[in-house]
């Protein structure tokens, strides 16, 4: 059986608060992801890997099984919409929430409320649940800038501070999800790999920040 694991963590503000949290459970990468070009790195572990990848594309790898587990914002997740995965643990980091925002003055045109986000999915779920018809405007960043210009009458995006709303005119108007890093499962390898994921995780869960 191979029993060699292989964890995909997404880069950026993830990866920066996930390797502390990897190091608590006795996990190091050999060589530093921040300074290194490398893709794939070894652990302090023989048999443990961990491939460092743009957030999106986490639950590929997993859902696929080229990486056993994975570390990755809820709104990556949500937006994947998988009931193939399993998400065993909320770790707790990187948190912020999904909002939809405006311009204060917004006033209501009328006509179909345009919303640009980069959050097609959630977005068209969030205002379908309630009972609100959309016109949704695919962006892929500066969600901040669609209504300024008018692209756009209100944006669905992540806030942590409320500094990046403020500085571009916005105010937050509804929480639509409270968002932190998962760990998600290959479900094949859930089965096949259970006598090293399974004491992983325990271990993850007990140096969890509460
Ligand atoms: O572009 P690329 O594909 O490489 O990745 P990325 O830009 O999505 O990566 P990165 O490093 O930004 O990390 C994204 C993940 O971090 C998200 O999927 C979330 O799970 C998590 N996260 C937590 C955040 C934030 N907090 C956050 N505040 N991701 C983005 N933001 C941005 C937000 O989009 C907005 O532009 O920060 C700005 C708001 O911050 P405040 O403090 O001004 O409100
Ligand atoms: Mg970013």
């Amino acid at each position: 059986m191979n029993d060699e694991i292989t964890i995909a963590v997404s880069k950026g503000r993830i990866l920066e608060e996930a390797l502390p949290l990897l190091e608590r459970v006795d996990v190091r990468p050999l060589e530093n992801p921040g300074t290194s070009r490398k893709l794939i790195f070894q652990t302090n572990h023989p048999g443990m890997k961990l491939i460092i990848i743009r957030a999106v594309d986490v639950p590929t790898y997993v859902l696929n099984g080229c990486a056993d587990l994975g570390i990755a914002g809820k709104d990556v997740l949500m937006e994947y919409e998988s009931d193939n995965l399993y998400e065993p643990l909320d770790l707790k980091i990187a948190s912020c929430r999904l909002m939809s925002a405006g311009r204060k003055d917004t006033a209501g045109t009328g006509g179909r409320l345009r919303v640009a986000t980069k959050y097609v999915t959630t977005t068209r779920n969030y205002f379908a649940e309630k009972g609100q018809q959309v016109e949704i405007i695919k962006l892929y960043g500066s969600m901040e800038l669609a209504p300024a210009l008018g692209l756009s009458d209100q944006i669905v995006d992540l806030v942590n501070t409320g500094n990046t709303l403020r500085a571009n005119g916005l105010i937050p108007f509804e929480n639509i999800a409270e968002i932190s890093s998962r760990l998600i499962v290959n479900k094949a390898a859930m089965k096949m790999k259970q006598d090293i994921i399974k004491p992983f995780i325990k271990k993850l869960s007990e140096v969890i920040d509460r």
